[in-house]
């Protein structure tokens, strides 16, 4: 529970008016109680009543999308778009589209991407959104039609200078493309409204590797940095086979680790001899097939079903790239029993409070989301400078600056880990050390919202 008094009335406030939320609960109460010592010192912080207005959400948008399928059937799906926090820039975040979509979830991630796009050191406001809506089984003119009629209502709330959505889980080229095509219809304006575009129509070089490259400069500076060690020569077990999953399985490879297993939500691959990642492009990002049919190549890999036995399998690194709470108490033990010494999370919260305990408890060097996920919104912002300059760096230049943006990270969070007397405890340092700079720019601009 909360020592600070001030903590505990907010996040008693934020558990009454969300009840049942539990995502979004279990976000709010990580980065609170990360929080005591810095608000032992800050009184002003209760005063100008920055807490109970951080967890609020500005705004908060629920929509009806409803959609033609190829039989010409009708179906109504949930769209929603929060626009949490702009007091540092413009709302920042991306779409997921899959069916645990929900407030919760929503609300969760928007949290989340405050701090993030906060320590990312850009000028990034927290904003989430998506959809209900299941990718899976459906044509591509029946995704186009649900991306079209998605845009049309969130058209009205989005714009360069106000939230800029990217990708997110079921949203990749494809979705973005389309939904831009539908925002330039609308409105007659080529912008940078969103991010993840396509290279051809204002993309960034290195946008698509970003979040997963990055994971793994983060890792490796972390490792440097901690226990003066790398990637060279390790086990490295990474979960999901989407966006983020497949380059850090490229980067952990380059960077000397071998990636011996990956999933998605049927059920995982295991192959001793390392992955062969050409192979799961070839099934994931060329035919939309499911990670099973690796196999059929490689005869001497494994194939099990379920999700969560991926984490049985010893390895010196475990990078969840799938989506949150996969890692529970008990699949955290066995990583640890397994010998597994560093958890760096390319998803979003991907370790339930009771897993992050045991790698505390364990001394495993552990990345928290918001910290070793933020390439891939980092890289979105570096687009944005680039539309906003009418012009596009190299891939080179791109991955450099992703590369001097992760190590800094690191720095700050651990540095801050340092100031609140918890060196090392790299959520407590990511937390306070994004908090801080969102909450001077609360308290610089008075009582906006
Ligand atoms: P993709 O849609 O490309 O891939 C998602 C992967 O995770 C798939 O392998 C999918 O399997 C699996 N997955 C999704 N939901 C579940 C579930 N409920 N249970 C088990 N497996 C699941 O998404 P991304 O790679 O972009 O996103 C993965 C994670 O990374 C998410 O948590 C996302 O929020 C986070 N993230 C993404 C960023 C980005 O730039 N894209 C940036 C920062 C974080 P299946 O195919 O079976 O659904
Ligand atoms: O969770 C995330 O940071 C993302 N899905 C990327 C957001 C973005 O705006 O690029």
């Amino acid at each position: 529970m909360f020592k600070n008094e001030y903590l505990q009335k907010v996040y008693a406030e934020v558990e009454a008016r969300n009840a049942g939320e539990k995502e979004f609960l279990q976000a709010v109460r990580e980065v609170l109680e990360s929080l005591e010592v810095y608000v032992e010192k800050h009184p002003e912080l209760e005063q100008w009543g920055v807490l109970e207005r951080l967890v609020e959400p500005e705004r908060f948008i629920q929509f009806r999308v409803s959609w033609m399928d190829d039989a010409g059937k009708v179906h109504v799906n949930r769209g929603y778009r929060v626009q949490f926090n702009s007091a540092i820039g413009p709302y920042k975040g991306g779409l997921r589209l899959h069916p645990s979509v929900n407030a919760s979830v929503i609300k969760f991630l928007g949290f989340e991407q405050i701090f993030k796009n906060s320590l990312t050191g850009l000028p990034m406001g927290g904003g989430k959104g998506g959809s209900d809506f299941d990718p899976k089984g459906k044509s591509d003119a029946e995704i186009m039609r649900f991306c079209q009629s998605f845009m049309t209502e969130l058209s009205k709330h989005i714009g360069q200078f106000t939230d800029v959505p990217a990708g997110d889980i079921g949203v990749g080229a494809r979705e973005i493309g389309y939904m831009f095509g539908q925002y330039k219809r609308l409105r007659n304006e080529v912008t940078g409204v969103l991010t993840g575009k396509g290279l051809a129509y204002g993309g960034s070089l290195a946008r698509t590797e970003a979040t997963g490259y990055g994971l793994c400069y983060f890792t490796e500076e972390a490792l440097n940095c901690m226990k003066n060690d790398s990637f060279q020569g390790k086990t490295v077990v990474i979960s999901g086979s989407g966006n983020v999953a497949i380059f850090a399985t490229e980067k952990a490879t380059q960077l000397g680790g071998k990636v011996v297993a990956l999933s998605d939500s049927n059920g995982y691959i295991y192959d001793k001899d390392g992955i062969n990642l050409d192979l799961v492009k070839e099934i994931k990002l060329v035919r939309r097939g499911r990670i099973k049919e690796y196999v059929n190549q490689v005869p001497s890999a494994e194939y099990h079903e379920g999700c969560s036995g991926i984490w049985s399998i010893p390895c010196d690194i475990a990078l969840p790239c799938a989506t949150q709470n996969e890692i529970d108490e008990a699949s955290a033990k066995l990583l640890v029993a397994n010998g597994c010494k560093v958890v760096c999370e390319g998803a979003n919260m991907p370790s339930t409070p009771e897993a992050i305990n045991v790698y505390l408890e364990n001394g495993v060097l552990y990345g928290p989301a918001k910290a070793a996920n933020a390439g891939g919104v980092a890289t979105s912002g570096l687009e944005m400078s680039q539309n906003s300059l009418r012009l596009s760096w190299t891939f080179e230049e791109v991955d450099e600056r992703l590369k001097g943006i992760m190590k800094n990270i690191f720095h700050n969070a651990f540095d801050a880990s340092k100031a609140c007397g918890v060196e090392g405890n790299l959520m407590v340092g990511a937390n306070v050390a994004g908090f801080i700079k969102v909450a001077d720019a609360m308290l610089a601009q008075g009582i906006a919202y």
